[in-house]
């Protein structure tokens, strides 16, 4: 599909950092593949005025979801650390506007939403449309996209743009989405 942007779509980018890529501390298979699909679509949203979002796990040290601190998860995007960069081609639009998750005591934040207070600022800006794309497809995207549905925003899961932890559980994530009427473009 072909997108065509407005100024009531916004274009949200989940966690396109340096440790979900090859040679990061939580590597995707093939997760720097999705920035050349990314950053032309950063490039239209921004020629047609549609708001961009770019999320980054950011971690605190002595997090609850690394292993070392009986989490599930090595140790990844540290705030501060290399490894908690956004990927370094990736394109960083004029009005970039970051959303930073994960970096609660308490809990996980897998969702762009989940005590962010994203939504409050989408509602502000009129945005009827949210376009999803990033990593990884069957954690951060996924609960992003589901939340965005709930919501009450039309929600577009861009594919291409996104990779999985494993195959099989981004089949599911897949499925699921669509059942929650997200439209996998
Ligand atoms: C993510 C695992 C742990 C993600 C974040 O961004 O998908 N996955 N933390
Ligand atoms: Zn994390």
């Amino acid at each position: 599909m072909q997108i065509s942007f407005d100024t009531t779509d916004a274009l949200l980018i989940i966690d396109v950092q340096v440790d979900f890529c090859p040679g990061g501390n939580l590597p995707i298979e093939d997760g720097h593949e999705v920035v050349k699909i990314i950053n032309p679509l950063i490039h239209l949203a921004q020629k047609n005025g549609a708001h961009i979002f770019l999320s980054r796990d950011f971690h605190p040290r002595l997090h609850p979801s690394f292993k070392e601190n009986g989490g599930q998860w090595p140790t990844h995007c540290v705030q501060d650390t290399p490894g908690a960069k956004f990927h370094p081609e990736l394109i960083i639009p004029d009005n970039l506007v970051i959303v930073s998750k994960g970096t609660r005591f308490d809990k996980d934040q897998y969702s762009a939403f989940d005590d962010t207070g994203l939504h409050v600022v989408l509602k502000k800006l009129n945005i009827k449309r949210i376009f999803i794309a990033g990593l990884a497809l069957d954690v951060c995207v996924k609960e992003t996209a589901l939340d965005s549905v709930t919501y009450g925003f039309k929600t577009f899961l861009i594919k291409d743009g996104t990779r999985a932890v494993t195959q099989e559980s981004g089949d599911k994530a897949i499925s699921l989405m669509q059942q929650k009427g997200i439209e996998v473009i």
